[in-house]
């Protein structure tokens, strides 16, 4: 770009507007230029299975316009409250700029302006400032050390509010840990979905093949096991070895199965207590090599979380739904041991510098950091970037399957070449590499 004075880091012009996601709902597209020609575009992404602590994602409730689910309120107050502030203000200054729309909202869940005003207007500052400085944005965040590619947590089975099938659990997921490059990680996850889907087929007939919301097959098994002996026999059947190149991870959303009243969980056609499912976490750790289990046990059990982590002491357990992204139920949760990892997703919790400075706080707790896309995606690859910037190790992006997901991942293919020019990337992989008693 043109240089490095201040004047061309100058917010210029914020222009947002509504489009679509992967599900076919409305979201926001958030425009940002700079003086210096610099442009930023972003796009929101939007759950299904959401955290009840999530920050706020604003719909303006108009049944007329998408049933209820336009973002034309949240565009407006980026038109009518967020731009007015924000012109002419430095945007590589992205702290002050986060801070300034939290002020501005003056809630704590962002229930004013909405969550998805300020995320796309917080991610589109930062790519506008990484493209007046002409580099790529995971460098803007993590400088050139940021050399990490992260091992991707690919979901081949579908199931809870994901899918239209019985299957319980949520994502049933593989991760390539035992590869040296990101790519072969990736190309190996591919070649695993593709003897999912010949093996599904001929077990199961043609409609298992069907996909659900985040790319990966949703076929109506009955049990988790099921699911998992499929994942297992094409880890095989595509000449790898699960345990040692590929292993297993569970996203649960437990929160989904759970009902409040009576306590209990209803886990594939059977109603459980918390010890119950806790038992059978750990019969499935000892049948299978899962290494990573997500949200376990519902949103608000924190003394759950701390006690299932114990008992199961080499399984990474992710805090989704539980930490919603957020400083300070990552603290509670820390404070008791409650979970090792963290699930992070940007619109859980609103800007970027908060994002950041939960992943922060992950490290100093001691607990590892999973970037996560949505269930309602778009074409926007930021994850991409705030993975390997941020040094996450790992990144959920779905299946290798739809152009959502798939984007993702091809942008991670684009950084670790360009980090190839100058010195091989590294990979975590290594680092997951299971640990057993
Ligand atoms: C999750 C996510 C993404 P959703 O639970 O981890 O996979 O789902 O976006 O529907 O909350
Ligand atoms: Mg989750």
């Amino acid at each position: 770009m043109l240089g490095y004075g201040d004047e061309y880091f100058e917010i210029v012009e914020i222009n947002a507007m509504e489009v679509l996601d992967s599900r076919g709902n409305p979201t926001l597209m958030v425009e940002v230029l700079t003086r210096g020609g610099g442009l930023g575009k972003a796009l929101v992404p939007s759950g299904a299975s959401k955290g009840a602590h999530e920050a706020l994602e604003l719909r303006d409730g108009d049944p007329a316009r998408f049933r209820g689910k336009g973002v034309l309120r949240a565009i407006e107050n980026i038109n009518r409250k967020i731009a007015p502030a924000i012109r002419g203000m430095n945007s590589s200054f992205q702290r002050a700029i986060d801070l300034k729309m939290i002020e501005l909202d003056g809630t704590e869940d962002k229930s004013n302006l909405g969550a998805n005003a300020i995320l796309g207007v917080s991610l589109a500052v930062a790519k506008a400032a990484a493209d007046t400085r002409g580099i790529p944005l995971y460098e803007y965040l993590g400088g050139i050390s940021a050399r990490t590619m992260p091992v991707p947590l690919m979901n081949l089975i579908n199931g809870g509010k994901h899918a239209g099938n019985e299957l319980s659990f949520q994502e049933f997921m593989i991760a390539p840990v035992g590869f040296g490059m990101f790519s072969d990680a990736l190309r190996a996850g591919c070649e695993i979905y593709m003897a999912l889907r010949d093996l599904l087929r001929k077990k199961y007939g043609p409609s298992s093949i069907n996909v659900g919301d985040e790319g990966g097959f949703a076929p109506n098994l009955r049990s988790a096991r099921e699911a998992l002996d499929a994942l297992i026999e094409s880890i095989e059947a595509a000449g790898m070895k699960p345990g040692r190149e590929v292993v297993l991870a569970l996203d649960a959303a437990a929160s989904s199965f759970y009902d409040r009243a009576s306590g209990m969980y209803a886990v594939d056609g059977e109603l459980m207590d918390r010890e119950e499912l806790i038992s059978l976490y750990e019969d499935l750790v000892r049948e299978y090599p899962i290494f990573s289990i997500e949200d376990p046990l519902q949103e608000e059990d924190f003394d759950g979380f701390s006690s299932l982590t114990k008992r199961l002491r080499y399984v990474q357990i992710v805090g989704d739904d539980l930490f919603v992204t957020n400083r300070e139920r990552l603290r509670r949760g820390a404070e008791i041991g409650a979970a090792n990892a963290i699930l992070i997703k940007a619109n859980q919790i609103g800007t970027l510098s908060e994002t950041i400075d939960v992943i922060s706080d992950a490290r100093a707790f001691g607990y590892r950091c999973v970037i996560s896309h949505r269930s309602g995606e778009t074409e926007d690859t930021t994850i991409a970037d705030l993975a390997v910037g941020l040094g996450a190790g790992q990144i959920k992006a779905g299946a290798p399957a739809r152009g959502e997901r798939t984007a993702k991942y091809n942008r991670l293919l684009e950084i670790e070449r360009s980090l190839s020019e100058y010195d091989s990337p590294q990979y975590y992989g290594a680092r997951l590499v299971p640990r057993r008693a």
